[in-house]
């Protein structure tokens, strides 16, 4: 990065090349009106730009407060820059850089969760929107039930005042504000997880209850948990994106963000204290989301985890390198057709073979560089609901599970920690010492599989005592073994 140029800011945004976008609106007019936790890469490339939008069409009440609940990094990056930060939307023909201006504030939770609860309570906050990973709901992910005794929750009941969790920080700011006569806000979860507003009220309530029953009560009734399907991919940014933004523009932004040109946000439309026109900007509003999230789980994210553990496995970086390469596009394609179309609801006027088209399209695009080992991460909290329950309703149905089986049995040989060649993988996952501790000693497949299927917070019992499935896995994680990822794609007849 050339030290030399200028940070971006305000000030030099006047002096950007024409061709890239930024925001026209007077951003000093801006209010708050979310408050957003987890302000990583995917937020800004997503809620943020639809909210850029509408602040650009004249909304001026929906500024953004971006709250980081552990790491200063994104604060320390954009503070800087009043705020301001870049997404490069990356084809394979075209390239367009705009500065986005929606988030007017950003907090980090440690450092000062007073002023995160502070701005919480105020009443011009009607949104209190969330990307947190599936992590950050504290819940057993085959149950999707809050796991009570995980570090957070058993210090976020005590601490009150003090929170470390999403859950905290939301259960006693509802508590304050009702005390306090002020409406409460709409809670909106934009992460991947199944009913993802469902299972936040269900561990909200469940947190709230454990303090105080009636609250808890007071939460189910009056405050608004609306499901989302959120779709962007966001593949991490390296060091190559910063100094490629500072030749597009000519200034540095310390932390840009690169994605494609996709984007869709379908929001069940049950806001309670209003929320901006996000129509105008292209968001879908309808009653109920979960036939597009079970679409975009099943589809999107199954298939990107089956190409991250096999082609992280077979030796692969990129997704985009897995797709071209011998046999996966086709084994992709396949899995989407005959295993996981079958289990999802219709949706009237919707043309499923074209987004499974434009999926096999999106993965392949190799100007995005999205790391295999990035989606690898965390796979005990993604498995349940990207794979496991496609895999249960087909084992219902008497149907075969083989594809869907190679992918849990990728998770299962990449989570052993060695690579093919005998290398050590850095394997992301809040569970790792359980896995490893179940798993060590065993060698075959039989084995392996039976000590992975004894996790409950993974496996459902009625799967992991299930035979078929067993017996589907066991011969899929053999055959990876065996053979390895690459010749066990190939080979798939
Ligand atoms: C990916 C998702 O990292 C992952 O687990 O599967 O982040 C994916 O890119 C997004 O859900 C796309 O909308």
């Amino acid at each position: 990065m050339n030290e030399t140029h200028p940070r971006l800011s305000m000030q030099v945004l006047e002096q950007l090349p024409q061709d890239v976008l930024r925001p026209t609106y007077d951003r000093k007019q801006i209010k708050a009106g979310i408050v957003h936790l987890g302000i990583g890469a995917f937020h800004r490339a997503h809620q943020a730009v639809y909210t850029d939008e509408i602040l650009q069409a004249g909304a001026q009440e929906w500024g953004i407060i971006g709250v980081s609940l552990r790491s200063p990094d994104t604060r320390d990056a954009l503070a800087p820059q009043d705020g301001l930060y870049t997404i490069t939307v990356r084809s394979a023909v075209h390239e367009q850089v705009r500065v986005i201006g929606s988030v007017v504030q950003l907090l980090v939770a440690p450092e000062n969760p007073q002023t995160v609860m502070d701005a919480l309570c105020e009443p011009e906050i009607k949104i209190v929107s969330l990307t947190i990973t599936e992590k950050g709901y504290c819940y057993a992910p085959a149950t999707g039930t809050l796991d009570e005794t995980h570090a957070d929750v058993v210090h976020d009941l005590q601490e009150h005042n003090h929170p470390r969790s999403a859950l905290g920080f939301i259960v006693e700011a509802l508590r304050r504000r009702r005390q306090a006569g002020v409406a409460p806000f709409t809670v909106l979860s934009c992460d991947n997880l199944p009913s993802n507003g469902e299972t936040l009220k269900r561990v909200v309530t469940r947190f709230a209850a454990l303090r105080d029953p009636e609250l808890a009560e007071y939460i189910a009734a009056h405050v608004a948990f609306p499901s989302t399907m959120v779709d962007r991919i966001v593949p991490a940014t390296t060091d190559a994106d910063r100094s490629a933004i500072v030749d597009a523009t000519g200034v540095i932004d310390a932390w840009p963000i690169m994605t494609e040109a996709f984007s869709q946000w379908v929001v069940e439309d049950h806001f309670t204290s209003g929320r901006p026109n996000w129509e105008m900007a292209g968001v879908t509003f309808v009653q109920d989301v979960s036939a597009f999230e079970l679409m975009k789980l099943r589809l999107l994210n199954g298939s990107h985890s089956t190409i991250a553990y096999l082609g992280y496995l077979a030796g692969h970086e990129t997704v985009s390198d897995v797709m071209a390469a011998e046999g996966f596009a086709r084994f992709i394609r396949e899995m989407m057709d005959e295993e996981i179309s079958s289990t999802l609801p219709k949706l009237p006027d919707f043309d499923l073979d074209h987004y499974k088209d434009q999926l096999i399209e999106r993965f392949r695009n190799s100007s995005l560089k999205h790391r295999t080992w990035q989606i690898a991460m965390d796979g005990s909290q993604k498995l349940p609901q990207r794979l496991l329950g496609t895999i249960r309703e087909r084992l219902a149905e008497g149907q075969s599970i083989d594809r869907l089986s190679i992918g849990v049995a990728g998770w299962m040989r990449y989570a052993t920690g060695w690579d093919e060649k005998g290398a050590a993988i850095d394997v992301r996952d809040p569970l790792v010492q359980e896995i490893q501790a179940r798993i060590a000693g065993q060698k075959t497949a039989a084995e392996l599989v039976a000590a992975y299927c004894s996790i409950e917070e993974i496996f459902p019992r009625d799967l992991a005592g299930n035979q078929v499935f067993r017996a589907c896995v066991e011969r899929a994680l053999q055959s990876l073994l065996e053979i390895g990822a690459a010749r066990s794609v190939a080979q798939f007849k």
